[in-house]
């Protein structure tokens, strides 16, 4: 009998590469699609007639219980929430119900319908916001610095909680950044990969950005799924840190980007306070280690390669 798995989130970045993974594995995949005015399944269209979509919201915890009831799944990844760190400094209410206390509602949707059910928690690097040590690992104490590192650390440890409390087999992926021709135009790798892209095509003559000193730690997301699935794989639910090992700057992204459209960046970047936040995260390097030697995790793509990638499927896409 094939394993039936359940995505919240299926129609973000990584939701979508999620599905594709298990649905190569053999797996019954059903999507949790929240209601909108118009459809927003751009990032699913290739696969939507292999999976089944089911309506439900994280702000909705009947509406969670339902679909679980309805569709019984074997594992449940939850990756759906407000997921932008910019907006939750001004919708941090909006935020804190999504991405804190959806993680509640999901889980005791969990405890009260099955048990037995394997959960996978997205859980992030902006949790550890003012880092406390470099580079980060599972046991380097937390700090966030917004709303959204916060309501992510209140999921972590409600995730970590619902393990130790009711036994559920329920792991917490700790998630550096990661990026594909699939991320949002607002996060900064894609903003600046679709912005090079317009600039190339004589679309437009600048790119407005905020702190270039930032740096990060930045993966493909393609590669991170993979980890999520491992995870749920383990006999034992457990915490990891998924992460390549490197920090780049925002200004190192722009140089590798514009460089890629053969664009000297200086000619087109604006620095604008607007992309500046209240309380900024400086530097994120992580240490998988632990992914490494339990999970037998690696990456395959580097951060040029992730890079240009953006930028050519940006290229593309704006050409057609
Ligand atoms: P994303 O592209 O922003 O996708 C978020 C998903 O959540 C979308 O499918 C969205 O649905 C859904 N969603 C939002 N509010 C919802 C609600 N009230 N009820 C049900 N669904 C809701 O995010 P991503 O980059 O794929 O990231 C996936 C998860 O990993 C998120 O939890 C994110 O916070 C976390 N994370 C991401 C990174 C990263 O670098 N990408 C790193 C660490 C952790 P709509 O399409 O309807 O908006
Ligand atoms: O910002 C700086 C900005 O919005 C990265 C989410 O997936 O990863 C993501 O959060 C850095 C920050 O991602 C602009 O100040 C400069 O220092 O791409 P971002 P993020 O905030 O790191 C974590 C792991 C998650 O969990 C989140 O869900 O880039 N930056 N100028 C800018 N950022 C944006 N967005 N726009 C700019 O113009």
């Amino acid at each position: 009998m094939a394993k039936r798995a359940l995505i919240l989130g299926v129609t973000g970045q990584d939701g979508s590469y999620l599905a594709e993974l298990l649905l190569e594995q053999g797996y019954e995949v059903v999507g949790v699609v929240r209601r909108s005015s118009t459809v927003n399944f751009e990032r699913i269209a290739e696969i939507q007639d292999r999976i089944t979509l089911t309506p439900g919201d994280l702000l909705d915890e009947g509406s969670l219980i339902n679909v679980l009831r309805e569709h019984k799944p074997h594992e449940v990844y939850n990756l759906a929430a407000q997921s932008f760190v910019q907006t939750s400094f001004s919708q941090p209410v909006l935020t804190g119900e999504t991405t804190a206390m959806g993680v509640t509602r999901v889980l005791d949707a969990i405890r009260i319908t099955d048990p037995e059910i394997r959960y996978y928690q997205a859980s992030s690097s902006e949790m550890f916001g003012k880092v406390q040590a470099v580079p980060q690992t599972e046991s380097t104490p937390f700090y966030p610095r917004s709303p959204y590192g916060v309501a992510k650390l209140y999921g972590h440890w409600m995730t970590v909680n619902y393990r130790e409390s009711y036994g559920l087999h329920a792991s917490s992926g700790i998630l550096f950044n990661h990026e594909s021709p699939r991320r949002g135009l607002e996060f900064v790798t894609r903003k600046v990969t679709h912005g090079v892209a317009k600039i190339k095509l004589g679309l437009a003559s600048e790119l407005r950005l905020g702190n270039l000193d930032a740096q990060r730690d930045w993966g493909y997301a393609a590669d991170y799924v993979r980890a999520m699935w491992l995870m749920v794989q383990q006999d034992t639910p457990d915490d990891f840190v998924i992460s390549t090992g490197e920090t780049h700057s925002v200004k190192e992204l722009v140089e590798v980007a514009f460089d890629a459209a053969g664009l000297n960046w200086e000619k087109h970047v604006v620095i604008d306070p607007a992309f500046l936040r209240p309380a900024e995260v400086d530097l994120l390097v992580g240490d998988s280690s632990k992914a490494h030697r339990v999970l037998g995790w690696q990456r395959d793509v580097q951060f040029a390669s992730l890079v240009q990638m953006m930028v050519a499927a940006d290229l593309k896409a704006l050409q057609i």
